[in-house]
């Protein structure tokens, strides 16, 4: 198969990239290098050492054989290469990853609320529309968030893979409908990717473009078996309060005995998946694409889920970490309930990775080898959800 993976450079994109060269697919990576250029501008790096793109790839080539290629190209903002690279390489599948994607960095500032709303909304708009110009019959295989449910309205009954029954009563009796399921962002990042959906729904609808919308966890881990292979092949590792994710984060502090930055209670629960099932589930949506006409196959790519505090207190029980209660910088419920649908995936194979000691103390044992890139001063997350008024 012939595969495009935009933002094939990231946290996400690069390992799946990997995977899919080594399953035997053609893969084009096409990137802006934009998360390493906001690396810059937060005065951050990875805590693994990433190695430029081109040297990545090159080393790629030397341990696999195989050839991935590179399209430095601003989705967002150049449509006409867009187009030119899609008619060009005349994808079967185009996996999208390409937006920004944290959430505290999206609410850092009027300037990266703007920019996150740009740069998602435009660039998934400039895919859509690019490929109906293209005249292609492309599979796009999006990257979402779960956090288009938001969490807690539907208490204790699992969140559905997308789709919501719903049943109006009518003078000519009841009406079952099968709707979106209603958007709740709590951010404005998570906010774009509900604006995606509605994207997708319209050209599904329109033009038949066969789209399967992800709703990812939050990832955790860093490694592959294919970003093992060689040191210039690792995987990046966000620590730092914008773009750090929870679980690495209490990992990567637990491995330098800072307090475990816990938000508010810790009662708010989150879904998670392991790095290795994302690569897993992107080649099983390759796999299986939606038919042309299909309104856009929506899966929740999740595997378990877990309380915040429940996490810090496993972590701090096997490092003897302790945790610390921070007043909580976003706006979000203090505790939640979280069940959440995943058949599709178990159904198409997926066997989950689940969090164990092992998994836990592998990622603890990364974060220690490069123990002395930490920047401790990066750590607090300072991005607040709301601006005091004056
Ligand atoms: P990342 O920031 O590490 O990678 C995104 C990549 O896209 C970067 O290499 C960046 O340079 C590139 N990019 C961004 N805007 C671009 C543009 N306009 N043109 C070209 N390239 C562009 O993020 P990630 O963690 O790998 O996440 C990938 C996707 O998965 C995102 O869409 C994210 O919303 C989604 N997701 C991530 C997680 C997670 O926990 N990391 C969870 C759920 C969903
Ligand atoms: N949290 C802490 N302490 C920390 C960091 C976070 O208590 O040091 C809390 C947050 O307040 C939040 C929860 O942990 O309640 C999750 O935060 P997070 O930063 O790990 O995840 P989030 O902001 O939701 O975003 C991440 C990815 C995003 C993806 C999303 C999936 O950055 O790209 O879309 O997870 S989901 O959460 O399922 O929507």
């Amino acid at each position: 198969m012939k595969i495009m993976v935009l933002g094939g450079d990231g946290f996400c994109g690069w390992p799946t990239s990997l995977h899919l060269s080594e399953a035997g697919h053609e893969v084009l990576i096409v990137d802006n290098l934009s998360r390493r250029q906001i690396d810059v501008l937060l005065e951050v790096e990875s805590l693994t050492p990433i190695a430029p793109l081109s040297e990545r790839i090159a080393t790629w080539a030397q341990v696999s054989g195989r050839t991935i290629g590179f399209e430095l190209l601003d989705i967002a903002h150049d449509y006409d290469r867009l187009l030119q690279v899609l008619k060009e390489f005349a994808p079967d599948t185009v996996v999208h990853f390409a937006e920004q994607r944290a959430a505290p960095y999206s609410m850092k500032s009027p300037k990266t609320k703007r920019y996150t709303v740009d740069n998602n909304v435009s660039g998934t708009h400039n895919l859509m529309c690019a490929i109906v110009e293209a005249g292609l019959d492309t599979h796009v295989i999006h990257l979402g968030t779960m956090g288009v449910y938001g969490y807690g309205w539907s208490g204790t009954a699992p969140i559905p893979e997308g789709y919501l029954e719903v049943r109006v009563d009518t003078p000519e009796g009841d009406l079952a409908r099968e709707i979106l399921h209603p958007a709740n962002p709590g951010s404005v990042y998570h906010m774009t990717k509900t604006l995606d959906q509605l994207i997708f729904a319209f050209y599904a609808k329109n033009d038949g473009v066969r789209v399967t919308d992800l709703h990812q966890g939050i990832v955790w881990g860093t490694q592959t078996p294919q970003t093992q292979r060689h040191p210039r092949l690792i995987n990046r590792f966000d620590y730092d309060g914008d773009y750090g994710t929870v679980l690495n984060r209490f990992l990567m502090q637990a491995a330098i005995g800072y307090p475990l930055t816990v938000h508010g209670s810790g009662g708010q629960t989150r879904a998670f998946i392991h790095i290795r099932d994302t690569v897993r589930c992107i080649e099983l949506a390759c796999l299986n694409p939606p038919r042309s006409g299909d309104r856009p196959t929506i899966f929740n790519q999740v595997t378990e889920t877990f309380r915040v505090i429940d996490l810090a207190k496993l972590i701090a029980d096997i490092t003897d970490t302790p945790i610390e209660h921070l007043e909580n910088p976003r706006v979000e419920a203090d505790e939640n309930d979280l069940i959440v649908e995943n058949r599709q995936f178990l159904e198409l194979g997926l066997e989950p990775t689940t969090l164990s000691q092992g998994l836990l103390e592998e990622v603890q044992e990364i974060a220690r080898k490069f123990v002395e890139r930490v920047d401790a001063s990066k750590i607090p997350a300072s991005s607040k959800w709301r601006v005091a008024k004056p």
